[in-house]
């Protein structure tokens, strides 16, 4: 019950439903907030431990007249020292403490939770990593390479894979980073909220070639895509086959 209250309490942060425009929140959106939330409640913390450890040493600093009473009565050498209050602040302060780290882990993990459950995806895109460069199909069966297009707030899911080594699809700006790894898919989703070109990466050291292997991800007005998206309609089968010609060719 504290826990709930408590993670409801920090920054009344809004638990992870859609957002008012009817688009889900992003994970990126997640992950701002979880970053959001860190950082201020450590930062806090840190501002209370070390104003508190300046200001008791401010205040029995030397001839300041504090902590030196004459009545205290000091423990003897090997005498238990007694006093402190029956451990009551020791029980707060771990107590304080345990509803803090509990909160944070189950706001954490439901916030992951979200990022984990996709939700209805508008559009899936393919994403194949080849020592160096990375192959993105639409579901028309169109083809691209290293240039990635993508409608504004739409949700898209992309299938990530590889057809050698292990590589890693990121794209830091919608924070997405997928595992590109030969007979495995990987599933991210993300919603690209602005249109413009940012840059895609490869993140695990694939070769030679590793630090070029990246793509344009070029985010277009939702009318724009859907123009482009219909020109590519005609080079459909040659697109495939080119896929498939460019897979089988992949060793040479
Ligand atoms: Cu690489």
């Amino acid at each position: 019950m504290l826990t709930l209250a408590w993670s409801l309490a920090i920054g009344g942060l809004p638990l992870p439903v859609g957002s008012a425009a009817g688009l889900p929140r992003s994970p990126a959106d997640q992950f701002g907030e979880i970053f959001l939330v860190f950082a201020g409640l450590g930062t806090l913390v840190g501002i209370v431990v070390i104003g508190y450890t300046l200001l008791n040493a401010y205040k029995y600093r030397r001839g300041s007249g504090n902590g030196e009473k004459k009545d205290v009565v000091r423990p003897e050498l090997g005498e238990k020292p007694g006093g402190g209050g029956g451990g009551k602040k020791l029980f707060l302060s771990f107590g304080i403490s345990a509803i803090i780290v509990l909160s944070l882990i189950v706001w954490t993990y439901s916030a992951l939770l979200y990022v984990e459950n996709a939700p209805e995806e508008d559009i899936t895109i393919k994403v194949e990593g080849e020592q160096f460069s990375w192959r993105f199909i639409y579901p028309n069966g169109e083809t691209t390479f290293n240039e990635l297009r993508l409608p504004k707030d739409k949700v898209v899911k992309l299938e990530v894979t590889s057809t050698d080594v292990f590589h890693n699809f990121g794209i830091p700006d919608f924070r997405v980073k997928a595992d590109a790894i030969p007979g495995q898919t990987t599933e991210k989703w993300f919603i690209p909220d602005e249109t413009g070109t940012v840059q895609a990466h490869c993140y695990e050291l694939c070769g030679a070639g590793h630090s070029g292997m990246d793509a344009d991800v070029i985010v277009m007005e939702q009318g724009d895509f859907e123009d482009w998206y219909a020109g590519t309609g005609s080079n459909d089968t040659q697109a495939t086959v080119g896929g498939d010609a460019a897979l089988a060719g992949g060793d040479a």
